[in-house]
This record gives C-alpha cells, sequence and structure tokens, in this order.
C-alpha cells in the first residue's frame, strides 16, 4: 500500500513511522510511505502557503494552488481510485470499520490541514473523505495522520507477524481487553488469578470472554448495544447481569 502525506510538516514524521510495527510494515514493503512538503509546490519566491481569511477573521487559511499541485503531482503516480482524505476537525470521526476499509485499499492520499483549515475549494473539489479522530482540539491535522497510518499498517495482512494474535482480535472484536497478567505469579501479596496458572484453555477462554464483557458492559455499554453477540456471549453477559443484580 502506498499513502502520501501532504503536509506543512514533513519533520513532524521522521521517528513515529520507523519504530516497531510500522517499521517492520515499511521493510517489507507492505507499506510505502510518501512525504510531501506542500511548500515545495508554491511558486512565489517566499513558498506562501496560507493568507488571510476573505470576510476577514482570526488566523490563516491554507492557500489552494499549492494543495491542488501536490495532489495533482502524487496522483500521476497512482491508481486513480485512492481515496483523498483530508484530516480536519469537521471530518467524520475515525472508527476500526473505517481503518479496515483503507487497509484494503491500494493507497491513501493523506492531506493535513493546519491553521485555521483549508481553502473550502480543497474540500469541493480533490477531497473525497473528512476524517477527525475525535472531539478535542489539535493545532493540525499531522497527528491524526500519524494516527490513521499506524492503525491501517496493523491491519496489513502479514504486517503483525502473529496470526494468532490477528484471529483473537477477531474473537474480541469491538469489545475491551480482558485483565492481562504475566511473571511473577505473586508480587507483594498481590496473586494472579488462579484459573490462569491452570492450563485449561477452555476455562481460561471463557473467563476471558466474561472478563471482556464485563468490562465493556460497566464501561462502554454502548459498544454491547452495537455488536451483534454470539449465543455463547449472550449467555455470558446474562450471567454477568445476573452477578450485578441486573442494575445492568
Ligand atoms: C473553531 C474552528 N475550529 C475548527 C473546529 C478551528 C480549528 C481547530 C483545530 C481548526 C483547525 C484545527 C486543527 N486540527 C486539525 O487539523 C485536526 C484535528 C483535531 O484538531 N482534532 C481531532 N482530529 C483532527 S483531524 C485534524
Amino acid at each position: 500500500m502506498f499513502i502520501d502525506i501532504l503536509t506543512l510538516f514533513p519533520g513532524m514524521f521522521s521517528g513515529p513511522f520507523e519504530h516497531s510495527i510500522m517499521g517492520r510494515a515499511r521493510e517489507r514493503d507492505l507499506l510505502e510511505i510518501n512525504l510531501v512538503d506542500i511548500r515545495d509546490y508554491t511558486k512565489d519566491k517566499h513558498s506562501v502557503t496560507d493568507d488571510y481569511p476573505y470576510g476577514g477573521g482570526a488566523g490563516m487559511v491554507m492557500k489552494v494552488e499549492p494543495i491542488f499541485r501536490a495532489v495533482e503531482d502524487v496522483k500521476k503516480d497512482r491508481p486513480s481510485e485512492v481515496p483523498t482524505v483530508l484530516l480536519s476537525p469537521q471530518g467524520r470521526t475515525l472508527n476500526q470499520d473505517l481503518v479496515k476499509e483503507y487497509s484494503t485499499c491500494k493507497g491513501l492520499i493523506l492531506i493535513c490541514g493546519h491553521y485555521e483549515g483549508v481553502d473550502e475549494r480543497v474540500r469541493e473539489n480533490i477531497i473525497t473523505d473528512e476524517i477527525s479522530i475525535g472531539d478535542y482540539v489539535l493545532t493540525g491535522g499531522e497527528l491524526p495522520a500519524m494516527v490513521l497510518v499506524n492503525a491501517v499498517a496493523r491491519m496489513l495482512p502479514s504486517v503483525l507477524g502473529d496470526e494468532d494474535s490477528i484471529k483473537e482480535d477477531s474473537f474480541f472484536e469491538g469489545l475491551l481487553g480482558y485483565p492481562q497478567y504475566t511473571r511473577p505469579r505473586e508480587y507483594r501479596g498481590l496473586k494472579v488469578p488462579e484459573i490462569l496458572l491452570s492450563g485449561d484453555h477452555a476455562r481460561i477462554k471463557r473467563w476471558r470472554s466474561k472478563q471482556a464483557l464485563k468490562r465493556t458492559l460497566l464501561r462502554r455499554p454502548d459498544l454491547i448495544t452495537k455488536k451483534k453477540l454470539s449465543g455463547r456471549q449472550e449467555k455470558l453477559l446474562a450471567e454477568i447481569r445476573e452477578e450485578l443484580g441486573d442494575d445492568k
């Protein structure tokens, strides 16, 4: 997969993309990231990328011409149908369903907004998707672009290098995590639940499913409402509700 990232701050991306899973995806050529400095597509002698808003008001707006030219330039080397995504606070909120969808694309063109935003003609004419990563205010689309790339990279086939963790992922999909422990089995009198030391894999799996469901019910009941549960999960959930005294 090719990901072109158009930004005024390409330097922000060195580091995060070199590490761990992302580094592995890139080494194996599953993922190629092309950073494009929007400033390289200006034509005036001061390389101006932003300007005052028509109609007045605070802050600056990213100019239309450099963005148009940069997108045209990267599109020359890519299949025509790749999504062109603007990272913006007005976008629809990123979620795992959308991440999965993006991970099946041949490529993505990401445009990082900065300042008060981009000239509306960019949105109207070249953007296919507008994405936010949540309802809090950042200074630009660069960190959101890194979040999106990281989430997409781990969904690429064989990036995790551990097919079991993907299978397990799908088993617990849409639920919060169950409690995890590692050695030592006792620390300052704090014990690891006996069942995890039992070697009884069927009981362990049931315990984990139940813990995941319970934690999700208590912390994120919205996720339970959204999810289609298996018969087994419905039964565990009924047990949990019983144990909690039916107020959930
Ligand atoms: C009052 C107008 N604000 C828009 C809602 C101004 C504004 C705030 C933050 C304009 C740009 C920005 C910069 N943020 C992003 O570009 C951004 C972002 C974010 O701030 N939060 C979550 N996701 C994203 S994706 C891009």
